[in-house]
């Protein structure tokens, strides 16, 4: 334990307030990074660690939040990026320890690269890994006593962050690691976590602290430390900014008062925060407040967990203790699967898309993805299907190998916290998966068979498990954490297996206090009519308290066991999930139930088209976009009809659902990806026109907005109506975007923004072609501009969409 979080056993601990907000007033090279200020002016700062210091605060964080290779080389040639990168975390940490004596810790701040994580973005998890430990490592050097890695909004990159910290640090010097998030006024952060979810996945990766900071000011801070202590047991920090900023007169301003930051601390408190600090917008002044107020306060007990928590980047699940048996889906394995082994292997993982969708569907809360195809590169598969599964479906994943490449390869690719399935009494297996699952925070499934096989009786079982929840608890892995599958054996060859298990179940549960798992259908091995065994054993073991099994959810007696299971272990009160499950499967139970049958019973066949196509966007089916839009050509329809009537309309519902918090960054990249691809398809078909304009038009999506998908609409319609087009893309600065204008001698100027926050650019671009007497008219569009919105600015043509693009242009030039 480190001495910090002995201290919080105690007392509230204060870190420090903002530096930016500090810095305000003085005159800091904007053309550089902000941290640059550590070799440049180091007296700016030890001048705002004293303040901090005079007022009480215990830590201080240092200016080194964006000194990443990732930030830096936007700003250095690629040979001076180390040095500086070196050199500024490097002081960062001196600088302060000089003004801090032992009046102070001093804690290294580590913020995000700025890049989103692989798929969303280009960023790799080994990427960010090798990114953080780089600039860390100075840092650790410096002699920094702490690691604060904040405001971050990825799970992948927070625990890139994490791992790199604790790779230079474990073992070596017993020093605080601590992680905090930042959530927008939705409470979740910008790719949809949410603060219970960070604190499950966060609290699983042995920290001395986990908690919020920025955020929304106060009482969305007090909400958001409400929810992180509801789940975690890890101390909690919390570093609220002094209220939501407000542009006043052309500056940013916080609202909160020093009082009112002061009764939110003793809030925050009461609630259970164990630290207390500030960001944008707090002074030494609410500092001293805030540490005023909680001055004497004891912390709050530390919350009791008593169940599993898994989660994905969206979706929080909660195993044993009060919960229903939760499912998790089996079918994402090659065992048995010919055609999964073969598709994957000819690298289409579309069939992994579909079993996890459908399995999710039939109520699967976990899916277990398997990848062992002998002879294949596993490693490589796990990731690829843990990509796959991961953008399908909201759900927690259990990774399931035994080859801890491919198990490692599965942790870095889901964002959350996942199972390990498994860790067998093997002692090769202990050693090498339990520290695995302790780097990246994983949950595991503990096997109860060793060297000497499967035991025949409970206490057998008992003595396994006991054996690896011992070692896993000793390596830092809660009991909380851990799964115990009990293991049954067929009943062919050992009639007393099912029986043996079945009191195992009850045996560990109460000597280990841990969930139980079973894979139910290796009961019925070798026997007719297996699904029959298979469900009723589930009953029989949910009776004695089993919390959890692996299964075919699309398997309709499982289905049926499953329901009667959790109606006749009184966790569907009113009956009302089991109605309403006899109800829609009628007719289906009359019959037999071969799994064929079942997918055909659950699947949805007479979507029209238009509804296949918005699955498939809403999805994020890339696979299934093609042959849909080709059907669509080939029934007649035309092709800008086929983007205008079926592909933007779905992604408009996907906008829908983003709005309403349904759907989340993720998924929207997603579909906005199949969406492309479709385009790509009907692109083909747009006849180019047999005249040429003569018209030579300069497109771009305006700076600060990477909304691409309309320009690129409106960029093939020009062109095929004989406009020449010069597409800059997007997120395109107005300096940029003038200064090709004038090169090309183009005639018009269109610019595309779909966001409230960024349709002024296009105002920024009229007036600096005004001031700098560049005679070139301007065309707008996109979502959020209208006619007026366009007059008001001075542009010279508006166009709701493509096609009124076109037309508006011809009239524009009189063609
Ligand atoms: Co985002 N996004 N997005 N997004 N996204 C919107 C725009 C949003 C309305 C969603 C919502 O909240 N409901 C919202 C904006 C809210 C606001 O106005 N403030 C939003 C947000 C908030 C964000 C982020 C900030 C989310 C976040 O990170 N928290 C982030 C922004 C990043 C940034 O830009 N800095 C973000 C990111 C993304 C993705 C990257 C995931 C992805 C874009 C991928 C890409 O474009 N390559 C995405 C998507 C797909 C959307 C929605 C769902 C769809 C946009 C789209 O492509 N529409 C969108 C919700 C929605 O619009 N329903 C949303 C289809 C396209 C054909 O229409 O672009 O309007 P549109 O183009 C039309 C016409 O407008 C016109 O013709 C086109 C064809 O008919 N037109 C022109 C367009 N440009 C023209 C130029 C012309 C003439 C006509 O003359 C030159």
């Amino acid at each position: 334990m480190t001495q910090l979080e002995k201290i919080l056993k105690k007392r509230i601990f204060i870190f420090d307030g903002a530096t930016g907000t500090m810095l305000q007033g003085k005159d800091v090279d904007k053309s550089k990074p902000p941290e640059m200020v550590n070799i440049e002016h180091p007296e700016w700062l030890q001048e705002i660690g004293q303040k901090y210091i005079d007022a009480g605060c215990e830590a201080l964080e240092t200016n080194t939040f964006g000194s990443s290779r990732i930030k830096f080389s936007e700003f250095f040639a690629e040979d001076k990026i180390k040095d500086k990168i070196h050199k500024v975390n490097f002081d960062g940490v001196k600088l302060l320890k000089k003004v801090a004596k032992n009046k102070a810790l001093i804690a290294a701040s580590i913020g995000p690269t700025g890049k989103l994580m692989y798929p969303m973005g280009e960023l790799t998890f080994d990427e960010a890994v090798a990114a953080f430990k780089e600039q860390i490592k100075p840092c650790v050097d410096a002699g920094a006593d702490i690691i604060i890695i904040e405001t971050m909004s990825e799970l992948s990159e927070i625990k890139a962050a994490i791992i790199a910290a604790k790779s230079l640090l474990i073992n070596k010097q017993n020093k605080p690691i601590i992680a905090t998030m930042t959530f927008q006024t939705n409470l979740r952060s910008l790719v949809g976590v949410t603060p219970e979810i960070a604190a499950v996945v966060l609290s699983s990766m042995g920290l001395s602290a986990i908690g919020a900071n920025c955020s929304l000011g106060i009482d969305g801070m007090v909400e958001i430390a409400k929810q992180m202590k509801s789940v975690s047991v890890t101390p909690l920090i919390c570093q609220p900014n002094a209220g939501l900023p407000q542009l006043i007169d052309g500056k940013t301003v916080f609202p909160a008062t020093p009082s009112e930051m002061a009764k939110g601390a003793k809030k925050l408190v009461s609630v259970g925060a164990n630290i207390i600090g500030g960001c944008c917008g707090t002074t030494p002044v609410h500092l001293k407040a805030m540490k005023k107020a909680v001055k004497g306060v004891k912390p709050k007990q530390a919350t009791v967990i008593n169940n599993l928590l898994v989660a994905s980047r969206t979706k929080l699940v909660a195993i044993g203790s009060g919960n229903p048996v939760a499912i998790i889906g089996e079918r994402i394995n090659p065992t048995r699967r010919k055609d999964l082994s073969e598709k994957v292997l000819a690298g289409d993982f579309s069939i992994v898309r579909e079993d996890a969708i459908r399995q999710v569907e039939a109520g699967a809360s976990i899916l277990d993805i398997n990848m062992g195809i002998p002879g294949a590169d596993e490693a490589y598969l796990m990731r690829m299907a843990v990509l796959e599964a991961q953008s399908a479906v909201d759900v927690p994943l259990m990774i399931d190998s035994s080859n801890p490449e491919a198990v490692e390869a599965g942790l870095k690719a889901f964002s959350g916290k996942a199972i390990i399935n498994s860790i067998s009494g093997e002692k090769k297996k202990l050693n090498t998966l339990i520290p695995i699952a302790r780097k990246y925070g994983a949950a595991i499934l503990a096997l109860t068979v060793d060297e000497t096989g499967v035991p025949k009786t409970a206490e057998g079982k008992l003595a396994i498990a006991s054996k690896i929840v011992n070692l896993a608890v000793k390596a830092g892995i809660r009991r909380e954490d851990i799964i115990v599958d009990c293991v049954v054996s067929t009943v062919a060859a050992e009639p007393e297996a099912a029986m043996e298990t079945l009191r195992a179940i009850g045996l560990i549960k109460k000597k280990l206090g841990v969930a139980t798992i079973l894979g139910v259908s290796n009961v019925s091995h070798g026997l007719p009519s297996r699904t029959t065994i298979n469900a009723t054993f589930l009953a029989m073991a949910v009776a004695q308290g089993l919390d959890a099994a692996i299964a075919n959810p699309l398997d309709l007696r499982m289905k049926e066991g499953m329901a009667v299971s959790k109606l006749l272990s009184g966790f569907d009160r009113g009956a009302k999930e089991y109605i309403t499950y006899a109800m829609a499967n009628k007719t289906v139970l009359k019959t037999e139930t071969p799994e064929k049958k079942t997918l055909e019973a659950l699947e949805v066949c007479k979507d029209t088209l238009e509804e296949k196509i918005a699955r498939a966007v809403m999805e994020g089916n890339k696979s299934d976009i093609i042959p849909l839009v080709e059907q669509a050509l080939s029934e007649g329809v035309a092709p800008v009809d086929v983007s205008n009537r079926y592909l933007i309309p779905a992604l408009e519902k996907v906008g829908t659902k983003f709005q309403d918090n349904e759907m989340f960054l993720p998924q929207v990249l997603m579909s906005a990806e199949v969406i492309e691809a479709g385009f790509k398809r009907i692109k083909k078909e747009i006849k180019a026109s047999e005249t040429v304009t003569g018209k030579k038009i300069i497109l771009a999506t305006v700076k600060g907005d990477v909304h691409d998908i309309g320009k690129n609409i409106v960029s093939t319609l020009l062109q095929n109506h004989g406009f020449n087009v010069i597409d800059l893309g997007k997120n395109v600065p107005t300096k940029t975007i003038i200064e090709r204008a004038v090169k090309e001698k183009a005639d018009i100027i269109g610019l595309s923004a779909l966001m409230t926050t960024t349709v002024m650019e296009m105002e920024k671009v009229i007036k600096s072609l005004k001031d700098l007497s560049i005679n070139i008219p301007v065309a707008v569009g996109g979502a959020v501009v209208t006619q007026s919105f366009a007059d008001k600015i001075g542009a010279d043509v508006y166009a709701k969409d493509a096609l009124d693009a076109v037309k508006n242009l011809k009239k524009f030039f009189k063609l």
